[in-house]
């Protein structure tokens, strides 16, 4: 596994993504998956009105507002689970921390279209877009616990600007739309037990279609200032810490959250 990590490693440098296939068994995903429906089942009832006319994600399932204690832990040793962390660790090795979940589903409404961002866009300006992806990176993990269509990547847009097609159409520039399809983006199908690792940066979308049922991890690197993004009741309580094997992912996160205030 270190010298296949390694590889993973210069890939993800160099592409801003890679895919463990077959990572985590049959079982471990049925386990997950029996955790996050319950998150999903109350989520909807709760969010009835945005489910039905335009969302395509939730996040906080770790938070204690749909999930019982026992599924929060398994939940947070699921997320610092050897298998999570050996990757984790091979691409961020100085204190990884952190940052929350997202859950990735298809819109109830089919006309909906899937669309190109990169996730600093929501927080930066242009200018602010450009230094983004010189520093520090967040990194997604997405687990699928269905098969799917997966994920469009444009390859190593974690490191370089858009060239004139993405940007216009991912800003919806010069009547471009942020669904129309870019020349240079890869789709990565799903099954579950992959593993996608990806750039929270680099230019990419969704595929909506099959039973999507995506789980993301997001997890940024300490020496970058995310802290503040990170919600308290999504950590998990002193309690709780005992009863993960591997909590430095959230110790991590609590630190740096202590040291803001
Ligand atoms: O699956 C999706 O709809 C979008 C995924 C995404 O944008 C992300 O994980 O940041």
């Amino acid at each position: 596994m270190v010298g296949k990590l390694a590889k993973l490693k210069n890939q993800y440098d160099s592409q801003g993504y890679f895919v463990l296939r077959e990572y985590f068994t049959q079982p471990e995903i049925l386990t997950l998956r029996k955790t996050i429906l319950k998150f999903h089942d109350l989520w909807k009832i709760d969010h009835a009105t945005f489910y039905h006319e335009e969302a395509f994600n939730s996040s906080l399932i770790t938070g204690s507002q749909y999930l019982s204690t026992d599924d929060r832990l398994k939940l947070f040793n699921f997320i610092s689970s050897k298998k999570m962390m050996a990757v984790v660790d091979g691409l961020i090795p100085n204190q990884p921390a952190f940052m929350n979940t997202q859950l990735f589903f298809n819109p109830v409404n089919p006309l909906q279209k899937d669309f190109w961002h990169r996730d600093c866009q929501y927080d930066h300006d242009i200018e602010g877009q450009q230094k983004a992806i010189q520093e520090t990176q967040v990194l997604h993990l997405r687990v699928p616990l269905f098969d799917e269509l997966g994920m469009e990547l444009v390859p190593e847009t974690h490191k370089r600007w858009d060239n004139e097609e993405e940007f216009n159409v991912r800003q919806e520039e010069k009547g471009r739309e942020s669904s129309e399809d870019l020349s240079t983006g890869i789709k990565i199908p799903l099954s579950v037990g992959d593993l996608l690792v990806f750039s929270a940066d680099m230019i990419h979308r969704g595929l909506y279609g099959m039973d999507r049922l995506a789980l993301d991890i997001l997890v940024f690197d300490s020496a970058a200032d995310f802290a503040d993004y990170v919600d308290d009741d999504c950590l998990p309580s002193i309690a709780m810490l005992n009863k993960i094997a591997d909590s430095r992912l959230f110790t991590n996160t609590m630190q740096l959250k202590t040291k803001e205030l």
